[in-house]
C-alpha cells in the first residue's frame, strides 16, 4: 500500500470543508473535528479521494467551491447529497440520536425511532454509489466512522470488489449496552462485509468481539496480538486496534512560534493571578463538563487558599447545535459557570473563563502552551486528541495533564497523566490540588514521558499501521502500533 498507485478513497460523513452562506455565496471554512485534524495531512502527502457530504442541503451548486476546496486541499472531494430529511432520519437520527449516546454508553439518551434505520441504510447505500463511482478495483477505500457502519454491505450489493477498511473513532460499547440496539444483528452483519476493521482501543476491539460471539452464528476468531482474524461464511476478516494520533512535530514546531508564544504571553498577562486549568472540547455531553465545573467548584469550596491563585478556562467550540440536546447542554454550562463565577467571584480574580467559539490554530496552541494544568475528563471517548495536542505543545514541559480514565488515550498517556474517573467529584477535584502543587522536577518528568510517547506513535503511524495491516501476508509477524497494555 505505501509505494503502489493504488489509489485511497476515503469515505466520511463530513467532507474536511464547511460550507457557510455569505449573502448570495458560499464561504469555505476548514473542519475542526478529529477526523479532519488526523486525515487531512495525509491524504495530501499521498494523494487521493475523499468522499462525503458538503454540510449543505437542497440544490445548491458547488461545484465550483468543491474544485477550489480539492486544490487548496492537494486532493480531490467527491460529495454525497442529503435532503433535509435525510438529515433529519440518517445524521440527527439514527447517528447521533442513536449511535453515539449509545456507542459511549448513554444508553438512557437514545431514541430508538424506528423510521430512522431504514433511512441510514439509504444513506449508506447513497455513499456506497459515490464511492462505487470514483474506486477503482485495485483502489482502497477507507471507510469512516459511525455514521457509516454498514456501507460495505451496500458495497457488495452494487459488485465493488475492490479492498474495503473500516475505522470507528468512537468506542464500542460493552455487550450488555449494544444488546439494547434494536438493529444489533443488521449492523454487526454489515460491518462483517468490510476486510479490516480498526478499533481506536484493545478495550473496544474486546467489547466488538464479545458481540460477534454472541451474535453471529458460527463465527471463530483466532490469532493474538494487534490483530486477530474473524472467520464467517467462507470469508476472513481482519480486526485490530489502532490508536488514532496527531501530527507530533507540526504542534510543538508550531507551538514554538513567536506568534504562539506572544498569544500565550497576553494570555497569562490577562489572567495574572496564579495557574490556569485549561478545558478544550467539542460541545458534547460525552465530554463531561458539568462534572468538571462541579469538580472545579468543590476544589474552590475546599481550598479558598487556592482562591485569586487558580482560573479555569473553558473553551467549547460548537458543535451539532441543530440537536436540542446540545443546546440545552449549552444553557446548562452557561448556568453553572455562571452560578459558580457569581458565588466565588472578588474584585480583580474571576474564577471560570468561558469561551465558546472556535479557535484558530495560533491561538489554540497558545492555550495549550501557556495552561498549567489540562483538564481533559471525557466521561468515554475514542480517544481524545486534544490531550495529546496539549502534551505536543506543552513545550516549556511544565504543564500537568488530568486525564479522564475512560479516554481511549488513557492506556498510552497513564505513566506521565494523572487519571481520574470523571464522575467522581472529589477525585477530580484532588487532582487538581495535586497537580496545582506538583514541583517542577516531577512535572518536567511526567511531561517528558507523554511527549516521547505521543512523538514515538504519531498520526503517520497510525496511518501506516492500518493500511499495513490491510494488505500485510503474514500476521503474526505484525508489528504492534504504539503501545500494548490495556487499561
Ligand atoms: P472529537 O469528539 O471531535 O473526535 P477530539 O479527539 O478531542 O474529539 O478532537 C477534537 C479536535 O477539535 C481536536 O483536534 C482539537 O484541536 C479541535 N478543537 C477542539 N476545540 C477547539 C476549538 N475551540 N477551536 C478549534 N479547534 C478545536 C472524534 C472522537 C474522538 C477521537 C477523534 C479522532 O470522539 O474520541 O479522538 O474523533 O479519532
Amino acid at each position: 500500500m505505501n509505494n503502489d498507485s493504488r489509489k485511497l478513497i476515503i469515505a466520511s460523513n463530513r467532507l474536511p470543508f464547511v460550507f457557510e452562506r455569505k449573502g448570495d455565496s458560499w464561504k469555505l471554512i476548514p473542519g475542526s473535528g478529529g477526523l479532519v485534524t488526523a486525515l487531512a495531512p495525509v491524504l495530501r502527502d499521498r494523494g487521493g479521494v475523499w468522499i462525503g457530504w458538503p454540510g449543505i442541503t437542497g440544490a445548491v451548486d458547488i461545484s465550483d467551491q468543491l474544485s477550489f476546496a480539492s486544490n487548496t486541499a492537494g486532493f480531490s472531494m467527491k460529495p454525497v447529497h442529503l435532503e433535509e430529511e435525510d438529515v433529519r432520519r440518517y445524521y440527527i437520527g439514527l447517528s447521533n440520536e442513536v449511535l453515539w449516546p449509545l456507542f459511549h454508553d448513554l444508553q438512557s439518551y437514545c431514541n430508538f425511532d424506528p423510521s430512522y434505520w431504514q433511512a441510514y441504510m439509504d444513506i449508506n447505500a447513497r455513499f456506497a454509489q459515490v464511492i462505487g463511482e470514483n474506486a477503482g478495483p485495485e483502489d482502497f477505500i477507507w471507510v469512516h466512522d459511525y455514521h457509516l457502519l454498514c456501507t460495505a454491505s451496500e458495497l457488495n450489493k452494487i459488485g465493488i470488489t475492490a479492498n474495503t477498511g473500516f475505522f470507528l473513532h468512537i468506542p464500542f460499547p460493552p455487550l450488555d449496552i449494544f444488546t439494547n440496539l434494536p438493529w444489533r444483528t443488521e449492523i454487526l452483519h454489515s460491518m462483517l462485509d468490510y476486510d479490516i476493521i480498526g478499533f481506536q482501543t484493545l478495550r473496544d476491539r474486546r467489547n466488538f468481539i464479545q458481540c460477534l460471539r454472541t451474535f453471529v452464528d458460527d463465527i471463530s476468531i483466532e490469532g493474538k496480538g494487534q490483530i486477530l482474524t474473524a472467520t464467517v461464511g467462507g470469508r476472513s476478516i481482519r480486526i485490530g486496534y489502532f490508536p488514532i494520533s496527531i501530527d507530533y512535530n507540526e504542534f510543538s514546531q508550531m507551538a514554538g512560534t513567536r506568534e504562539v508564544a506572544d498569544a500565550a504571553w497576553y494570555i497569562h498577562e490577562d489572567l495574572p493571578k496564579g495557574k490556569i486549568v485549561l478545558g478544550v472540547d467539542r460541545l458534547d455531553y460525552t465530554k463531561g463538563i458539568p462534572y468538571r465545573l462541579r469538580a472545579f467548584e468543590n476544589l474552590l469550596e475546599k481550598h479558598p487558599e487556592l482562591h485569586r491563585k487558580i482560573t479555569l478556562l473553558q473553551v467549547v467550540v460548537p458543535s451539532r447545535r441543530n440537536i436540542p440536546m446540545y443546546e440545552n447542554l449549552k444553557i446548562k454550562i452557561e448556568r453553572m459557570v455562571g452560578e459558580i463565577n457569581g458565588r466565588f467571584t472578588r474584585s480583580g480574580w474571576v474564577p471560570i473563563h468561558y469561551i465558546f467559539r472556535s479557535l484558530d490554530r495560533p491561538e489554540l496552541l497558545a492555550y495549550y502552551r501557556t495552561a498549567e494544568i489540562a483538564l481533559i475528563t471525557p466521561l468515554k471517548d475514542g480517544m481524545n486528541l486534544v490531550a495529546k495536542e496539549y502534551c505536543a505543545s506543552n513545550i516549556e514541559q511544565t504543564g500537568v495533564l488530568i486525564l479522564s480514565e475512560f479516554a481511549g488515550a488513557a492506556p498510552q498517556l497513564k505513566r506521565g497523566a494523572i487519571l481520574v474517573n470523571p464522575y467522581n467529584i472529589e477525585e477530580v477535584s484532588d487532582a487538581i490540588f495535586d497537580a496545582w502543587r506538583m514541583d517542577l522536577r516531577e512535572r518536567r518528568s511526567r511531561m517528558k514521558k507523554l511527549q516521547s510517547s505521543v512523538a514515538r506513535n504519531d498520526i503517520y503511524r497510525w496511518v501506516n499501521s492500518f493500511l499495513n495491516a490491510s494488505i500485510a501476508g503474514n500476521l503474526d509477524d505484525f508489528p504492534p502500533v504504539g503501545y500494548m497494555e490495556p487499561l
